[in-house]
Protein backbone atom coordinates (compact mmCIF):
# COMPACT_ATOMS: atom_id res chain seq x y z
CA UNK A 1 0.00 0.00 0.00
CA UNK A 2 1.38 3.47 -1.24
CA UNK A 3 2.70 5.55 1.76
CA UNK A 4 0.51 8.55 0.24
CA UNK A 5 -2.75 7.07 0.89
CA UNK A 6 -2.06 5.71 4.49
CA UNK A 7 -0.56 9.26 5.02
CA UNK A 8 -3.63 10.60 4.06
CA UNK A 9 -6.25 8.74 5.80
CA UNK A 10 -4.26 8.96 9.10
CA UNK A 11 -4.77 12.19 9.01
CA UNK A 12 -8.77 11.26 10.17
CA UNK A 13 -10.07 10.08 13.72
CA UNK A 14 -10.54 6.69 14.21
CA UNK A 15 -14.29 7.42 14.16
CA UNK A 16 -14.56 8.41 10.81
CA UNK A 17 -13.42 4.73 9.71
CA UNK A 18 -16.65 3.83 10.97
CA UNK A 19 -18.54 3.42 7.47
CA UNK A 20 -21.63 5.69 6.27
CA UNK A 21 -24.68 3.46 6.13
CA UNK A 22 -23.56 1.27 8.55
CA UNK A 23 -23.17 3.16 11.30
CA UNK A 24 -26.37 2.82 12.76
CA UNK A 25 -26.96 -1.00 11.58
CA UNK A 26 -25.93 -2.97 15.11
CA UNK A 27 -26.66 -6.36 13.87
CA UNK A 28 -25.14 -6.34 11.06
CA UNK A 29 -21.51 -4.44 11.60
CA UNK A 30 -19.27 -5.44 9.43
CA UNK A 31 -16.68 -7.66 10.67
CA UNK A 32 -14.22 -6.01 8.05
CA UNK A 33 -13.69 -2.27 9.65
CA UNK A 34 -12.09 -3.26 13.04
CA UNK A 35 -11.23 -0.68 14.16
CA UNK A 36 -8.31 -2.25 16.19
CA UNK A 37 -6.46 -3.12 12.76
CA UNK A 38 -4.09 -0.80 11.00
CA UNK A 39 -5.10 1.15 8.24
CA UNK A 40 -3.28 -1.15 5.32
CA UNK A 41 -4.59 -4.28 7.40
CA UNK A 42 -8.46 -2.07 6.90
CA UNK A 43 -8.32 -0.97 3.09
CA UNK A 44 -7.27 -4.91 2.54
CA UNK A 45 -10.12 -6.07 4.95
CA UNK A 46 -12.63 -4.05 2.65
CA UNK A 47 -11.32 -4.91 -0.62
CA UNK A 48 -11.74 -8.38 0.11
CA UNK A 49 -15.14 -7.33 0.67
CA UNK A 50 -15.23 -5.99 -2.34
CA UNK A 51 -13.52 -9.20 -4.45
CA UNK A 52 -16.02 -11.27 -2.97
CA UNK A 53 -18.87 -9.46 -4.43
CA UNK A 54 -17.39 -9.89 -7.99
CA UNK A 55 -16.81 -13.65 -7.10
CA UNK A 56 -20.53 -14.29 -6.47
CA UNK A 57 -21.11 -12.58 -9.41
CA UNK A 58 -18.61 -13.86 -11.92
CA UNK A 59 -19.96 -17.23 -10.46
CA UNK A 60 -23.60 -16.48 -11.55
CA UNK A 61 -22.40 -15.41 -14.93
CA UNK A 62 -20.28 -18.78 -15.65
CA UNK A 63 -23.61 -20.52 -14.43
CA UNK A 64 -25.93 -18.68 -16.92
CA UNK A 65 -23.53 -19.04 -19.94
CA UNK A 66 -23.19 -22.64 -19.33
CA UNK A 67 -26.81 -22.98 -18.99
CA UNK A 68 -27.56 -21.37 -22.18
CA UNK A 69 -25.12 -23.46 -23.76
CA UNK A 70 -26.66 -26.39 -22.81
CA UNK A 71 -29.73 -25.16 -24.01
CA UNK A 72 -29.38 -23.52 -27.00
CA UNK A 73 -25.75 -24.31 -28.18
CA UNK A 74 -24.12 -20.89 -28.28
CA UNK A 75 -22.94 -18.67 -25.76
CA UNK A 76 -24.37 -14.76 -24.89
CA UNK A 77 -20.88 -14.06 -23.28
CA UNK A 78 -18.28 -14.21 -24.76
CA UNK A 79 -15.75 -13.58 -21.87
CA UNK A 80 -15.79 -11.73 -18.70
CA UNK A 81 -12.89 -9.70 -17.16
CA UNK A 82 -13.10 -8.07 -13.59
CA UNK A 83 -10.90 -5.82 -11.48
CA UNK A 84 -10.59 -3.89 -8.55
CA UNK A 85 -10.08 -0.29 -8.50
CA UNK A 86 -6.68 0.63 -7.68
CA UNK A 87 -5.90 2.64 -4.35
CA UNK A 88 -4.47 5.38 -6.81
CA UNK A 89 -7.43 5.51 -8.54
CA UNK A 90 -9.73 5.82 -5.60
CA UNK A 91 -8.27 8.10 -4.01
CA UNK A 92 -7.66 10.36 -7.11
CA UNK A 93 -11.48 9.92 -7.91
CA UNK A 94 -12.21 11.02 -4.12
CA UNK A 95 -10.02 14.02 -4.74
CA UNK A 96 -11.63 14.75 -7.73
CA UNK A 97 -14.69 14.88 -5.62
CA UNK A 98 -13.43 16.78 -3.01
CA UNK A 99 -14.14 14.00 -0.50
CA UNK A 100 -12.52 13.17 2.70
CA UNK A 101 -10.20 10.90 2.05
CA UNK A 102 -11.73 8.05 4.41
CA UNK A 103 -12.97 4.67 4.26
CA UNK A 104 -16.66 5.62 5.03
CA UNK A 105 -16.51 8.14 2.08
CA UNK A 106 -14.98 5.93 0.06
CA UNK A 107 -17.65 3.09 0.36
CA UNK A 108 -20.38 5.28 0.42
CA UNK A 109 -18.94 7.45 -2.84
CA UNK A 110 -17.46 5.48 -4.62
CA UNK A 111 -19.10 2.74 -6.59
CA UNK A 112 -16.84 1.30 -9.02
CA UNK A 113 -14.84 0.05 -6.81
CA UNK A 114 -15.37 -3.49 -7.69
CA UNK A 115 -15.64 -3.38 -11.66
CA UNK A 116 -16.74 -6.66 -13.67
CA UNK A 117 -16.91 -6.49 -17.57
CA UNK A 118 -19.48 -8.66 -19.56
CA UNK A 119 -18.39 -9.16 -23.80
CA UNK A 120 -21.12 -10.66 -25.60
CA UNK A 121 -21.49 -11.35 -29.37
CA UNK A 122 -25.04 -9.60 -29.83
CA UNK A 123 -26.64 -6.48 -28.68
CA UNK A 124 -29.50 -8.53 -27.84
CA UNK A 125 -26.90 -10.62 -25.75
CA UNK A 126 -25.62 -7.69 -23.67
CA UNK A 127 -29.79 -6.94 -22.87
CA UNK A 128 -30.71 -10.64 -21.60
CA UNK A 129 -27.66 -11.26 -19.79
CA UNK A 130 -28.36 -8.16 -18.06
CA UNK A 131 -31.99 -8.73 -17.29
CA UNK A 132 -31.05 -12.37 -15.96
CA UNK A 133 -29.02 -11.46 -13.67
CA UNK A 134 -31.17 -8.34 -12.17
CA UNK A 135 -33.55 -10.70 -12.00
CA UNK A 136 -31.94 -12.74 -9.30
CA UNK A 137 -33.24 -12.36 -5.90
CA UNK A 138 -29.83 -12.08 -4.35
CA UNK A 139 -28.69 -9.27 -7.04
CA UNK A 140 -30.56 -5.83 -7.15
CA UNK A 141 -30.17 -2.73 -9.57
CA UNK A 142 -29.41 -0.08 -8.02
CA UNK A 143 -28.54 2.56 -11.00
CA UNK A 144 -28.40 1.50 -14.80
CA UNK A 145 -27.12 4.03 -18.08
CA UNK A 146 -27.49 2.80 -21.39
CA UNK A 147 -24.91 4.30 -23.90
CA UNK A 148 -25.72 1.69 -26.32
CA UNK A 149 -29.56 3.44 -26.90
CA UNK A 150 -27.63 7.07 -26.03
CA UNK A 151 -24.50 6.63 -27.23
CA UNK A 152 -21.55 9.57 -25.60
CA UNK A 153 -20.69 12.31 -27.63
CA UNK A 154 -17.29 10.28 -28.86
CA UNK A 155 -19.12 7.09 -29.53
CA UNK A 156 -18.78 5.39 -26.50
CA UNK A 157 -21.19 2.65 -26.53
CA UNK A 158 -21.67 0.02 -23.12
CA UNK A 159 -24.78 -0.76 -21.00
CA UNK A 160 -23.43 0.23 -17.25
CA UNK A 161 -25.05 -1.01 -14.53
CA UNK A 162 -24.34 -0.64 -10.51
CA UNK A 163 -25.98 -3.55 -8.70
CA UNK A 164 -25.58 -4.65 -4.78
CA UNK A 165 -25.07 -8.44 -4.59
CA UNK A 166 -25.64 -10.12 -1.59
CA UNK A 167 -22.29 -11.72 -0.07
CA UNK A 168 -22.47 -14.59 2.85
CA UNK A 169 -19.66 -14.21 5.10
CA UNK A 170 -19.24 -16.41 8.30
CA UNK A 171 -21.92 -15.05 10.81
CA UNK A 172 -23.29 -12.72 8.03
CA UNK A 173 -24.84 -11.03 4.86
CA UNK A 174 -23.35 -7.70 3.52
CA UNK A 175 -24.74 -6.08 0.25
CA UNK A 176 -21.94 -5.32 -2.19
CA UNK A 177 -21.98 -3.06 -5.00
CA UNK A 178 -20.66 -3.87 -8.25
CA UNK A 179 -20.20 -1.72 -11.21
CA UNK A 180 -20.87 -3.81 -14.07
CA UNK A 181 -19.88 -3.15 -17.51
CA UNK A 182 -22.03 -5.06 -20.70
CA UNK A 183 -20.82 -4.94 -24.12
CA UNK A 184 -20.52 -6.42 -27.59
CA UNK A 185 -17.27 -7.67 -28.98
CA UNK A 186 -17.64 -4.41 -31.90
CA UNK A 187 -17.92 -2.30 -29.00
CA UNK A 188 -15.63 -3.26 -26.65
CA UNK A 189 -13.12 -3.30 -29.62
CA UNK A 190 -13.69 0.14 -30.00
CA UNK A 191 -13.88 1.09 -26.26
CA UNK A 192 -10.22 -0.06 -25.71
CA UNK A 193 -8.82 0.69 -28.54
CA UNK A 194 -9.57 3.77 -27.76
CA UNK A 195 -9.02 3.99 -24.09
CA UNK A 196 -5.38 3.07 -25.57
CA UNK A 197 -5.28 6.43 -27.65
CA UNK A 198 -7.18 8.67 -25.34
CA UNK A 199 -8.82 8.34 -22.31
CA UNK A 200 -7.64 10.26 -19.76
CA UNK A 201 -4.07 10.83 -21.01
CA UNK A 202 -3.24 13.96 -21.51
CA UNK A 203 -2.72 13.82 -24.91
CA UNK A 204 -3.44 17.02 -27.73
CA UNK A 205 -6.08 15.54 -29.76
CA UNK A 206 -7.39 17.32 -32.78
CA UNK A 207 -10.76 17.61 -34.45
CA UNK A 208 -10.05 15.69 -37.22
CA UNK A 209 -8.92 12.83 -34.82
CA UNK A 210 -12.36 13.54 -32.58
CA UNK A 211 -14.07 12.83 -36.05
CA UNK A 212 -11.81 9.96 -36.92
CA UNK A 213 -12.17 8.26 -33.65
CA UNK A 214 -16.09 8.77 -33.53
CA UNK A 215 -16.38 7.47 -37.57
CA UNK A 216 -14.66 4.44 -35.71
CA UNK A 217 -17.25 4.00 -33.44
CA UNK A 218 -20.18 3.94 -35.83
CA UNK A 219 -18.60 2.20 -37.83
CA UNK A 220 -18.46 -0.69 -35.24
CA UNK A 221 -22.29 0.18 -34.64
CA UNK A 222 -23.08 -0.37 -38.17
CA UNK A 223 -21.34 -3.90 -37.77
CA UNK A 224 -23.36 -4.86 -34.69
CA UNK A 225 -27.13 -3.90 -36.54
CA UNK A 226 -26.04 -6.01 -39.54
CA UNK A 227 -24.57 -9.03 -36.90
CA UNK A 228 -27.91 -8.54 -34.88
CA UNK A 229 -30.07 -8.74 -38.28
CA UNK A 230 -28.46 -11.75 -39.18
CA UNK A 231 -28.72 -13.74 -35.83
CA UNK A 232 -32.13 -12.41 -35.98
CA UNK A 233 -32.54 -13.96 -39.69
CA UNK A 234 -31.12 -16.91 -38.40
CA UNK A 235 -33.13 -17.21 -35.29
CA UNK A 236 -29.83 -17.00 -33.14
CA UNK A 237 -31.00 -14.36 -31.20
CA UNK A 238 -34.33 -12.30 -30.39
CA UNK A 239 -35.11 -9.01 -31.30
CA UNK A 240 -37.67 -8.58 -28.16
CA UNK A 241 -34.23 -8.74 -25.88
CA UNK A 242 -33.06 -5.00 -27.72
CA UNK A 243 -32.92 -2.27 -25.27
CA UNK A 244 -33.97 -1.51 -21.91
P1 LIG B 1 -11.63 2.49 -15.47
O1 LIG B 1 -10.15 2.50 -15.43
O2 LIG B 1 -12.18 1.73 -16.64
O3 LIG B 1 -12.27 2.07 -14.17
P2 LIG B 1 -17.59 7.50 -12.80
O4 LIG B 1 -17.99 6.06 -12.92
O5 LIG B 1 -17.88 8.01 -11.44
O6 LIG B 1 -16.18 7.76 -13.30
P3 LIG B 1 -19.64 8.21 -14.58
O7 LIG B 1 -19.77 9.36 -15.54
O8 LIG B 1 -20.83 7.87 -13.78
O9 LIG B 1 -18.41 8.46 -13.66
O10 LIG B 1 -19.15 6.94 -15.29
P4 LIG B 1 -19.53 6.40 -16.68
O11 LIG B 1 -19.64 7.46 -17.69
O12 LIG B 1 -20.72 5.53 -16.48
O13 LIG B 1 -18.22 5.57 -17.04
C1 LIG B 1 -17.41 4.92 -16.14
C2 LIG B 1 -16.54 3.90 -16.83
O14 LIG B 1 -16.99 3.61 -18.15
C3 LIG B 1 -15.10 4.34 -17.00
O15 LIG B 1 -14.44 3.98 -15.83
C4 LIG B 1 -14.66 3.53 -18.22
O16 LIG B 1 -14.33 2.19 -17.84
C5 LIG B 1 -15.89 3.50 -19.05
N1 LIG B 1 -15.97 4.64 -19.98
C6 LIG B 1 -16.79 5.70 -19.89
N2 LIG B 1 -16.63 6.53 -20.92
C7 LIG B 1 -15.67 6.00 -21.70
C8 LIG B 1 -15.05 6.40 -22.94
O17 LIG B 1 -15.37 7.42 -23.53
N3 LIG B 1 -14.11 5.56 -23.45
C9 LIG B 1 -13.73 4.40 -22.82
N4 LIG B 1 -12.79 3.65 -23.41
N5 LIG B 1 -14.28 4.01 -21.65
C10 LIG B 1 -15.23 4.79 -21.10
P5 LIG B 1 -13.23 4.80 -15.28
O18 LIG B 1 -13.27 4.77 -13.79
O19 LIG B 1 -13.20 6.16 -15.89
O20 LIG B 1 -11.99 4.01 -15.75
Amino acid sequence: MSDNILKNLRNYEVDDLVMVGFEKDQDVKLPLVNESLDMDRQFRQIMFFYESGIRQLTAKLEILNKEFQFCNDRNPIENVKSRLKSQESIVRKMEKQGLPLTFSHMMANIRDIAGVRIICPFITDVYQVARLLISQPDVELEDIKDYIRNPKKNGYRSLHMIVSVEVRFSDMMRKVLVEIQLRTIAMNFWASTEHQLRYKKERIFTEEMHRQLKECADIMAEADEKMQKLAENLNVSDAENLYW
